[in-house]
């Protein structure tokens, strides 16, 4: 009877591991980007991202390079921002997302966290991400994820201080080719409309 004896120990094993996970748990996510299902066909706003040329059409090549939603939480500690999408990467092909925050007076956006991921076209063995000040300038700063969710440590740049607000987020998704940070960032599968500010919560003490 060592079977059920050791299923019993794996299961409050998991009962402990997901007690200690809701005890610690995140703060909630907030929607900041919502995008239609089933429209990733390299046709939607490709290049611009701003909505524009529309957002829908009947083609669906893609699907996990399909954004659904964007969402974001924070900690002191911490941003992490989740990208969803019709399906999970990694793909045959390698594909990359990217959100964007904080337009300035050109539409250029400052902040910029792109994630990557290992496909035929590329050199990555397993999925990457950094920020990007494109205003500041500077070298990508590689952050964490798992998945498609990504840690942004709020230190690494005063846009996530207290009280700050990521304004007017975008998303894009693209095929990434070559070698990682210079492959290749194109076409653009699949881009959203600009969604909804996020004011970084700060607990009051
Ligand atoms: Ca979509
Ligand atoms: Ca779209």
């Amino acid at each position: 009877m060592k079977r059920p004896t050791l299923v019993a120990a794996v299961l409050s094993i998991a009962c402990i591991v997901g007690a200690n996970t809701f005890a610690t748990a995140a703060p909630v996510p907030k929607t900041i980007i919502e995008d239609p299902l089933g429209d990733a066909n390299f046709v939607n706003d490709q290049g611009t991202g701003d909505g524009s040329n529309g957002d829908v059409t009947a083609a669906d090549a893609g699907t996990v390079s399909d954004l659904t939603e964007v969402t974001l939480s924070n900690d002191a500690k911490n941003l992490y921002l989740m990208i969803l999408t019709e399906a999970a990467p990694p793909a045959t092909t390698g594909i990359g997302y990217r959100v964007r925050f904080n337009p300035d007076d050109a539409g250029d956006h400052c902040i910029l966290v792109e994630a990557f991921f290992p496909g035929a076209n590329n050199v990555l063995t397993g999925p990457k991400a950094h920020l990007i000040d494109s205003c500041a300038g500077g070298d990508p700063l590689p952050l964490e994820i798992l998945g498609t969710q990504i840690s942004i440590p709020r230190k690494s740049n005063a846009a996530f201080g207290k009280g700050a607000v990521l304004k007017s987020p975008q998303a894009q998704s693209f095929l990434y080719s070559g070698d990682y940070p210079t492959g290749m960032a194109g076409p653009t599968a699949d881009t959203t409309k600009v969604g909804t500010d996020y004011k970084i919560v700060d607990k009051k003490k």
